[in-house]
């Protein structure tokens, strides 16, 4: 790779992926797969282009746009677009990456990609996002479609997006097709989408406190960052299953509970008309009730918590706040944010589990317990496709369900390809990296992406 540029979060998420598949026995029983890990790792496509608008003030604005087709050997590309200053291809690929394994763990028909632009929505007015949108789609749109690549939203992308870029599509293209998932319940969405990352990230850790013989959600102590999309959702699901919420953040700092304090369904409510006018969570009225510390992540400052769900953005949990949370007697974490923890912080987390048996922390990695939305995008596609809708119990209990299978298929996978002691806790991001892995690699020798020597494949 010494003759590309750095790309720092697209080899923190390469690298995290390798070093569980080197771990495992995966290589010694197939050793043609280091040809596929090689294919596998470079995107098929990318498409960069430039986004020119004019904000309110009638001023040219210029934007890079990216679409990264990570990967279409099971599906058309799917993943979503991110608007956020940060904004960068080294940010799109491991995202691009680690959807394509993602998407492999629900078990549907999708390939990965991921896209956005570094444009920042803060401060917009509707009109200038509306521009920007249709900007972006107008360089996007030849690009996509219901059977090559269905974008959503993501980071600074939500339901008012989608609905000014598939305005934008249906205009250009002359054509009404799912091309992309999010969208409004009258014109093609699912219900449950909306929710379905975060109540799907808790059905996950239902599971996880299942097999541990834990117990379940109710009257555990939960710690959330971030308060978007995930965050909300995550936080309503816990409360409903008889948990206490005890904090959210974000980019701008953190709301910690002291004492008997905690978040309500009607808080969270109001947090949530708070984010859709993208102000700071110091605009929510019922702040005073809470400890709130400028510039924080909430990890070291919650005290003991049951659970940890990093719900924000990559990166948003370090060594120490790790080793915090270990210290605090903290069972289970697990990412609804995409590479949510830092290397050092997954190392912390899984060291625990590997020396302290079934009574240690349990790390859940992103690519596993956050599937649920694009699953749920999936279910959009298909009714899509099939002219129907579903109903929220329909689609509700089939999420359940793709969140049941991709924690069997993690464990499964980890006991099946990794050496573990006695009363260790399977590794769920070993056993869900090599779940994808297989899968996408599988179906990729199937089509002819690479070939080789060595053991056979798919146990022909
Ligand atoms: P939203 O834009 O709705 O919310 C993002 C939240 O994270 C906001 O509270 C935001 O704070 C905070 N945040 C964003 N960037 C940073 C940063 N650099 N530092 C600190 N805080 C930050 O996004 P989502 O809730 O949709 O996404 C959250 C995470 O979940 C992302 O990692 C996303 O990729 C992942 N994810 C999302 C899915 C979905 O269906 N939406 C599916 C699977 C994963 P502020 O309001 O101040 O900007
Ligand atoms: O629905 C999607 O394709 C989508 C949107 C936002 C994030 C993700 C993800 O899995 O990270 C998927």
């Amino acid at each position: 790779m010494s003759n590309i540029p750095s790309e720092p979060e697209f080899e923190q998420a390469y690298k995290e992926l390798v070093s569980t598949l080197e771990d495992s026995t995966l290589f010694q029983k197939n050793p043609e797969y280091r040809t596929a890990l090689k294919v596998v790792s470079i995107p098929e496509r990318i498409i960069q282009f430039r986004v020119v608008w004019e904000d309110d003030a009638g001023n040219l604005q210029v934007n890079r746009g990216y679409r990264v087709q990570f990967n279409s050997a099971l599906g058309p590309y799917k993943g979503g677009l991110r608007f956020h200053p940060s904004v960068n291809l080294s940010i799109l690929k491991f995202l691009g990456f680690e959807q394509t394994f993602k998407n492999a763990l629900t078990g549907l028909n999708m390939g990965g990609g991921k896209g956005g632009a570094d444009f920042d929505p803060k401060g917009k007015s509707d009109s200038e996002i509306r521009k920007f949108c249709s900007a972006f789609m107008e360089r996007l749109c030849q690009h996509i479609g219901a059977d090559t690549d269905v974008p959503a939203g993501d980071i600074g992308v939500g339901g008012r997006e989608v609905g000014y870029m598939f305005g934008a599509y249906r205009r250009l293209r002359n054509q009404w097709e799912g091309v992309l998932t999010g969208k409004g319940l009258d014109w093609g969405g699912s219900l449950i989408r909306p929710e379905a990352t975060g109540f799907g990230l808790v059905y996950y850790v239902e599971e996880m406190m299942k097999y541990a013989g834990k117990g379940s959600f109710a009257g555990k102590r939960v710690s959330i960052s971030g308060s978007g999309n995930v965050a909300q959702y995550a936080a309503l699901k816990c409360i409903e299953l008889g948990a206490t919420v005890v904090s959210l953040s974000d980019s701008q700092g953190c709301l910690i509970a002291e004492g008997d304090a905690h978040f309500t369904p009607e808080q969270i409510e109001e947090i949530a008309t708070v984010k859709l006018a993208r102000k700071p969570l110091t605009a929510f009225s019922g702040k005073s009730s809470f400890k709130y510390i400028e510039g924080a992540r909430p990890w070291v400052h919650v005290g003991k918590v049951d659970v940890a769900l990093p719900c924000a953005t990559q990166n948003e949990v370090s060594k120490e706040e790790a080793q915090a949370l270990v210290d605090n007697g903290t069972l289970f974490i697990a990412e609804g944010s995409n590479m949510g923890c830092t290397q050092d912080a997954i190392d912390v987390f899984e060291g625990v589990r590997k020396t302290k048996g079934s009574g240690s922390i349990w790390y859940a990695p992103g690519k596993a317990s956050n599937c649920g939305g694009v699953a749920v995008s999936g279910l959009e596609m298909a009714q899509n496709s099939q002219r129907l809708s579903w109903t929220r119990e329909e689609v509700d209990e089939k999420l359940k369900q793709i969140m049941r299978n991709a924690f069997d298929n993690g464990l499964k996978t980890a006991i099946e390809y990794v050496q573990s002691a006695e009363g260790e806790l399977p590794s769920l991001v070993a056993g869900s990296n090599i779940a994808g892995f297989v899968k996408v690699v599988c179906a990729m020798k199937d089509q002819g992406d690479w070939w080789g020597t060595g053991a056979p494949v798919n146990g022909a």
